[in-house]
C-alpha cells in the first residue's frame, strides 16, 4: 500500500498570524510525468494576492488601486484603469443591476432586492469618479448613487483571464491526475474534526486529488456522520442516511455480499449521483476485501487520446441504469446517464458507471449496441491496467473519503466469517455542501492564497 505519512509543513505566514501554529498538510507522493498538471497560473496569482494581503494587513482594501475611471458612453461601458496599468470594462447595465446600496440589496442576506422589472437595461450614467478611499462612485440619470469597492470590481472583471481566475477560485476545477504511483493523501481523523487548517487541507486534497484517507477514527458506527456534520449534512438515499456494507442474506445490492465489486461509481441509478462518498472500516475480513481505486477523469483522458471513437460513444450515448428493492423505504429507480459526462467545453465532469446496476433495457438503436460494448470495454480495459490502479487495505478505524463523480472504486471478494463480519459504514455528501464548507474554511484560515499554495507546492513536488 502506497500511502503517505503525515508531514508537518511549517507555514511561516500562518505562524505569523496565529502564533506558533504548524499546519499538518496532506501530502501526495509521486505523480507520473506525462499527466502531471503544471501548477496552474491562477494558483500562483492567488499566492501573490495572499502574500500581499499579509504584508498590508492594515490596508485590506488597497490591494488594487484605481488610477482612473471614465464612462464610454457610446458603448455604455465604464472603464477602470488600475494602478498597475491594467484596464477593466464593466457594462452600465451590469453596474446598475449590481448596485450594492441598501435600497438595491438586502444587506443581511447579501442578496439583490432590485427587481428586473425596475432595471433599465439601456441606462446611461451621469457621473463616474474615484473616491478618496479607492472606491468607484456612479451617479445614475435618476440621481441614484452606487459605490463599488475596488476589490469587488477587480474580482468581477470581464476579461477572459480574470473570469478564469475567479471561477477557479470559486470552484477549484483544476485537478491533479494520478495513476498507481499515487500515495493517497492521509490525515488524522480527530485533527480534521478539531482543526480548521487540517479540515481545509483535507477538503482541498479531496477536490484536487479526489481521495483522502483519514486514520484514527473509533472503530464503531456513527463516525462518517460526524465527519459529514463537520461539513454540513449528508445526502439521504434509499440506502439510508448512512449504510452498512456487510455480507447480508437476501442482499438488496451486490455491495452487501462478499463478492468482488469491479471498478464502479456509486449510484448511477440516480440522475444526480452523490458527489462525495465516505467509507469507514469498522471490521475488515481476514482474507480478501482489499480496496482499489482509479482516477476516472484521467482514464477518460487516456481513452480520448487512444480511442477517440470510444470516448465519443461513452460521452454521448445515454445508458439505462436501474435499482429496485427495499431499504430506507421501497424503491424502483430508473435513470439514463452518460458513462462519461462532459460539459459544454468538452471537459469531463462526471463518471456514471456501475456494471451491477446497468440496465438490461438499453435504449439505443440496434446498430449501436455492439459499438457501445466495444467502447465500454475499451474504457474498462484502460482502468483495469495495473499501472492505473491504486490498491490499499482498510483497517478498523480507517476512513476513505473520495470524489464519487471522478473515482471508480472496487473491492476484492472476501471470505465471510460470521464470527468476524466485515463491516464498513458509508455515507454520501454532495459537492455543493463540501465546496461550501471549503470556502468557509478558506476564509476562516484567511491567508488562503499562501495556504493553498503551500499545500499544492507539497503536492506538485511529489506529483511531477
Ligand atoms: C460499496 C462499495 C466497498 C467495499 O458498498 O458500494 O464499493 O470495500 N464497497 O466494500
Ligand atoms: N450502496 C453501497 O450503485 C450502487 O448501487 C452503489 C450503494 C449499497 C449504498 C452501492
Ligand atoms: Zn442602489
Ligand atoms: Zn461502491
Amino acid at each position: 500500500m502506497l500511502m503517505s505519512t503525515f508531514v508537518r509543513l511549517a507555514l511561516p505566514a500562518l505562524q505569523r498570524s496565529t502564533s506558533a501554529v504548524t499546519c499538518q498538510a496532506l501530502r501526495v507522493c509521486r505523480k507520473p510525468g506525462p499527466t502531471a498538471a503544471p501548477l496552474p497560473p491562477c494558483l500562483i496569482s492567488l499566492n501573490l494576492r495572499g502574500r500581499h494581503t499579509l504584508e498590508s494587513a492594515s490596508l485590506p482594501l488597497s490591494r488594487h488601486l484605481v488610477r482612473h475611471v471614465r464612462a464610454l458612453d457610446d458603448d455604455r461601458l465604464m472603464e477602470v484603469e488600475w494602478e498597475d496599468g491594467g484596464h477593466s470594462l464593466y457594462p452600465f447595465t451590469w453596474l446598475r443591476d449590481n448596485c450594492q446600496c441598501p435600497l438595491c440589496t438586502l444587506q443581511s442576506a447579501q442578496a439583490r432586492t432590485l427587481l428586473l422589472a425596475d432595471l433599465d437595461i439601456h441606462t446611461g450614467v451621469d457621473v463616474v469618479e474615484v473616491t478618496n478611499d479607492n472606491k468607484v462612485s456612479i451617479i445614475w440619470p435618476d440621481q441614484h448613487v452606487s459605490v463599488f469597492d475596488a476589490e469587488w470590481l477587480k474580482k468581477r472583471c470581464f476579461s477572459p483571464t480574470a473570469r478564469r481566475a475567479t471561477q477557479e477560485e470559486l470552484f477549484l476545477n483544476q485537478r491533479y491526475y494520478w495513476d498507481s504511483k499515487l500515495c493517497i493523501p492521509t490525515a488524522d481523523f480527530d485533527e480534521v474534526l478539531r482543526d480548521d487548517k487540517a479540515a481545509l487541507a483535507w477538503l482541498l486534497a479531496l477536490r484536487r486529488v479526489g481521495i483522502v484517507y483519514l486514520k484514527g477514527a473509533p472503530a464503531e458506527r456513527g463516525q462518517v456522520a460526524r465527519l459529514a456534520e463537520r461539513i454540513g449534512y449528508l445526502r439521504l438515499t434509499f440506502y439510508g442516511h448512512t449504510w452498512q456494507v456487510q455480507d447480508k442474506p437476501m442482499a438488496n445490492n451486490v455491495a452487501y455480499t462478499s463478492g468482488k465489486l469491479s471498478l464502479h461509481t456509486d449510484y448511477p441509478a440516480l440522475h444526480f449521483a452523490p458527489g462525495v462518498q465516505f467509507l469507514h472500516c469498522i471490521e475488515q475480513a481476514k482474507e480478501g476485501g482489499e480496496s482499489e481505486v482509479v482516477d476516472g477523469f484521467h482514464m477518460a483522458e487516456q481513452l480520448q487520446r487512444e480511442d477517440p471513437e470510444a470516448f465519443q460513444t461513452l460521452s454521448s450515448l445515454r445508458v439505462d441504469f436501474t435499482d429496485t428493492g427495499t431499504d430506507y423505504c421501497d424503491f424502483m429507480l430508473q435513470s439514463k446517464n452518460r458513462i462519461i459526462e462532459v460539459d459544454a467545453d468538452g471537459r469531463v465532469v462526471k463518471i456514471n458507471y456501475n456494471n451491477a446496476t446497468r440496465d438490461s433495457v438499453l435504449d439505443i438503436p440496434l446498430h449501436q449496441v455492439q459499438p457501445f460494448y466495444r467502447a465500454l470495454k475499451a474504457y474498462v480495459d484502460i482502468m483495469n491496467q495495473p499501472e492505473n490502479v491504486v490498491t490499499y487495505r482498510m483497517e478498523p478505524g480507517d476512513i476513505v473519503t473520495f470524489d464519487n463523480w471522478r473515482l471508480l472504486h472496487a473491492r476484492r471478494s472476501y471470505i465471510s466469517r460470521p464470527d468476524r463480519l466485515r463491516h464498513l459504514e458509508g455515507c454520501y455528501l454532495d459537492w455543493d455542501e463540501v465546496m461550501s464548507r471549503l470556502r468557509i474554511l478558506r476564509k476562516a484560515v484567511q491567508v488562503h492564497g499562501r495556504f493553498e499554495m503551500s499545500s499544492f507546492k507539497a503536492f506538485a513536488k511529489n506529483l511531477s
